[in-house]
This record gives C-alpha cells, structure tokens and sequence, in this order.
C-alpha cells in the first residue's frame, strides 16, 4: 500500500500532460480538474497507466465461470429477457449536467471497445474472455459530470438473500481508464444472462467484484454510499487492483 501512494504521487506530476486519454473525457471541464489532482484519489492514479495484458484469441478460455449471486429471477427482469432486452434502458443520472438514457441499441452504436483480457476472482479462480462494449469515459463525457462529481455508483439488479442489492463504485480516474468498460459481449457473442446480460462492467484492471453485473444505472455522485460497493460493505477493499 505504501508503494502504490508513493507512485500516486508521482504519477499525479505525469497525469496533467497524459496522452493516453484520448477518449473525449478529457474534454469535460469537470473531468479534467478531477484527472488533474490527485485530491483524495490516492491509489487510483495506478490504475489509470497501467494497462491490463491483453491476450490472443486462441488464449480465450472455452469455459468462463459464472460467479456471485443467482441471475435475477424477478419478473422484472425475466420479462426483459424474453424480450431479448428491448425494454432494457440504461440511465445516467445523479450529479452530471446532462442525463442521459440508452436503449441497448444505442449502446451498441457507441460500442468500440474488443479485448482479450483476465478476469481474476478474489476467491483463487482466472478466465480469459474476449470483452466488447462501450468505454466508460465516453459515456461519462456525454453526460458531463458536474463539478464536484468524484465517483461512479453501479446500480445492479440483483439481489443478495437478505434482500441489499449489489452495487459498485469507480472514481472518475479509473472510469475513464481506456480499458474500463460497459460490456455488450463476451467472446464474441451477446452477454448471456449468467454473465451479467445485457450491459455489464468489465475493469481488467481491478478484481472481479468490481466488475458488476446487469447494471442498469450510473449514479455519478460527490461521495459513496457506504463503502462503496456490495463486497466492501463486507470488508473488501475498495480499490482492489490487481
Ligand atoms: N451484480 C453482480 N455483479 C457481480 C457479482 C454479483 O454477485 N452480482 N459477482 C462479482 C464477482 S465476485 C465476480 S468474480 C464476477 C463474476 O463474473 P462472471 O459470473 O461473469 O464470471 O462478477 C462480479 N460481479
Ligand atoms: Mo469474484
């Protein structure tokens, strides 16, 4: 932990004049007061220039592992299923200028993102998967964050047995990673249900519970809810990168 606030520090002197951020965020005003310092961020300025591996078709594992909580199985949702996810709508709300709504169309219309990259479970388990979706960042920078904006929450539909609902949470920094995204698919086809159908985050970056599944709204927000996500209301560490 030591290390990773030391190379915070440092790296916030590189971020102001950092090229990689190519994504249109950095055209956001709000956005880039945030990207340029390092306030309160700490260790999310690593994961911001460091890149996940990426790697080859052929390492896509044929099996990819389904983990965490049950698909939901409310009406709500089975009824977008059967729909083939045509009623599915994805709000951006909160603390952003302009709100936005996506069908999943439109989702896909903005989807430029295809890569071979690791999922790593906290729990001891890896899969290889070809992930395509929508960067973050570029829906961040049309729904223009306002000032004071910091973090991302994730809205998801399902539900621990106790009722709480999965949730999780990025800071601006590590949203507008090039390698944060909203994804459609998994190797090469729609996202099933089990997976997180149909839009679903995907952090490389960071540990699989940050990746939550069948997320329907972005909450942009000043301050986190609880700790921030599901798991870290359970002890998890925030940050969790890898
Ligand atoms: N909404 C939601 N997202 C979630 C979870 C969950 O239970 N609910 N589990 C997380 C965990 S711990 C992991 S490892 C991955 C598993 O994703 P997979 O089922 O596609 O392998 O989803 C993450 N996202
Ligand atoms: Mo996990």
């Amino acid at each position: 932990m030591k290390r990773r606030l030391f190379v915070a520090t440092s790296a916030a002197v590189v971020l102001t004049g950092c090229s990689n951020f190519t994504n249109g965020l950095n055209e956001n005003a709000t956005v880039r007061r945030v990207l340029s310092s390092a306030e309160g961020l700490n260790h999310a300025l690593i994961g911001t220039h460091g890149m996940a591996k990426t790697y080859r078709d052929s390492d896509v594992d044929r099996q990819f592992r389904v983990n965490g909580f049950d698909t939901p199985s409310d009406s709500h949702y089975t009824s977008l299923v059967r729909a083939g996810f045509a009623g599915y709508k994805l709000v951006v709300d909160g603390a952003v200028d302009r709100p936005q709504v996506f069908t999943l169309a439109e989702l896909h219309a903005l989807s430029s993102y295809n890569e071979v990259t690791r999922h790593d479970c906290v729990e001891g388990w890896s899969a290889i998967g070809k992930w395509a979706g929508v960067p973050l960042g570029k829906l961040l920078a049309l729904a223009q964050p306002a000032h004071g904006a910091r973090y991302v929450i994730f809205h998801c539909f399902d539900r621990a047995s106790d009722g709480t609902a999965y949730y999780e949470s990025l800071d601006l920094v590590q949203a507008a990673h090039p390698q944060t995204v909203l994804a459609l698919q998994l190797n090469d086809k729609p996202l099933d249900p089990d997976h997180g159908a149909p839009v679903r985050l995907r952090v490389p970056t960071q540990l699989g519970y940050k990746s939550a599944k069948w997320v329907y709204r972005l909450e942009i927000a000043a301050a986190l809810p609880g700790k921030g996500g599901y798991w870290e209301d359970q002890g998890y560490e925030w940050y969790a990168g890898i």
